[in-house]
């Protein structure tokens, strides 16, 4: 069971497999930083794409060392965000990494019909923290994707982030389809959600994880909690993925976690044919590089 994100150091380092990665529009402080220490520690070749001269300064007031990386000239964030895509589309990079461009215009490229990475699944967002108070690591997903999503959606974000944490070692993640209340009310749809989830995992037709729902989130996070509700669960108290019931909820989750508890994080964009690590501006350096962690695991 994985306690820290540290232990993904770990697993990447006995695959043994050096990643390309196309940092989109690289003229950017912090992803640089964090591409820079990911390729020092053999972990990635990074493919800059963005404005030469500026990208250029930063690596040189900061002091980095990008001997044998790959720079590509393109002033324009929406040139270079085709250009990085199109890299990956064409099997040239292994990773995708959003730099100073904004979330929605790094999507749209990576949702192009011709050019982008599109698979056929929901393309969603999974992100990976390490909680102080809690007693593993625990996922939270979709908190930057898929604004509001249906029950279809909820399937399609489950089946990716499952697959990822199978990929990780956790056969079994147990899964909490989060509600504001444990109970079914006809009057919340998540809390509908929530249950026909449950009853698809235990008809099987969602597989290789154990998902229970509704559930509040004191209850899925604390088996005391979940003992004086009288809830009866496997999931309960011991969940390893949050399912969020739309964005709003999910991206405060993410945020309060960071920034009042602390909490060390690591995200990837899952679904599309590669990785896509979206970091957001107010992320550390250390959750970008743990991003790069993360995809580089994919
Ligand atoms: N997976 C696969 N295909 C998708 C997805 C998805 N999650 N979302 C849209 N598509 C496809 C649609 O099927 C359609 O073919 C095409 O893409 C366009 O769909 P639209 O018109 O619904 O999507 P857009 O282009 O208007 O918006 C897609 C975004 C991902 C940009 C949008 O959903 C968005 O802005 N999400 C939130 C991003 C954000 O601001 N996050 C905050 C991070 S801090």
């Amino acid at each position: 069971m994985f306690k820290s994100l540290s232990d993904l150091q770990k697993l990447i380092e006995k695959n043994k497999v050096k990643k390309k990665l196309a940092l989109a529009v690289s003229q950017d402080s912090h992803s640089l930083e964090a591409v820079h220490a990911a390729f020092k520690a053999g972990i990635i070749e990074p493919i800059l794409i963005g404005s030469r001269p500026d990208t250029e300064r930063i690596i040189e007031e900061k002091g980095f060392d990008f001997n044998g990386a790959t720079f590509i000239h393109e002033p324009d964030d929406v040139k270079s965000v085709e250009l990085a895509v199109r890299m990956v589309h064409d099997h040239k990079a292994d990773i995708l990494m959003k730099g100073k461009v904004a979330t929605p215009v790094l999507l749209k490229g990576v949702l192009n019909k011709e050019w982008g990475l599109r698979t056929g699944s929901l393309l969603s967002h999974f992100a990976l923290f390490e909680v102080d108070t809690y007693h593993k690591l625990i996922a939270v997903t979709d908190v930057a994707m898929n604004i509001a999503p249906n029950l279809k959606d909820k399937i399609g974000i489950v089946n990716n982030s499952v697959g990822y944490m199978n990929k990780m070692g956790i056969a079994k993640p147990k899964v909490a389809v989060l509600g504001a209340i444990e109970m079914v009310n006809e009057s919340m749809q998540a809390t509908l959600d929530a249950a026909l989830l449950s009853k698809m995992n235990q008809r099987d037709q969602i597989k290789n994880c154990i998902i229970d729902g509704p559930l509040a989130f004191d209850n899925a996070v604390s088996f005391e909690s979940a003992k004086h509700k009288g809830i009866k669960s496997e999931v309960a108290g011991d969940t390893d993925l949050l399912l969020m019931p739309d964005i709003e909820v999910g991206n405060v989750l993410y945020k309060t976690l960071v920034f009042f508890a602390k909490a060390k994080v690591a995200s990837v964009i899952l679904g599309a044919s590669a990785p896509i690590v979206l970091t957001s501006r107010s992320d550390s350096e250390e959750s970008k590089y743990n991003s790069i962690l993360l995809a580089a695991m994919g």
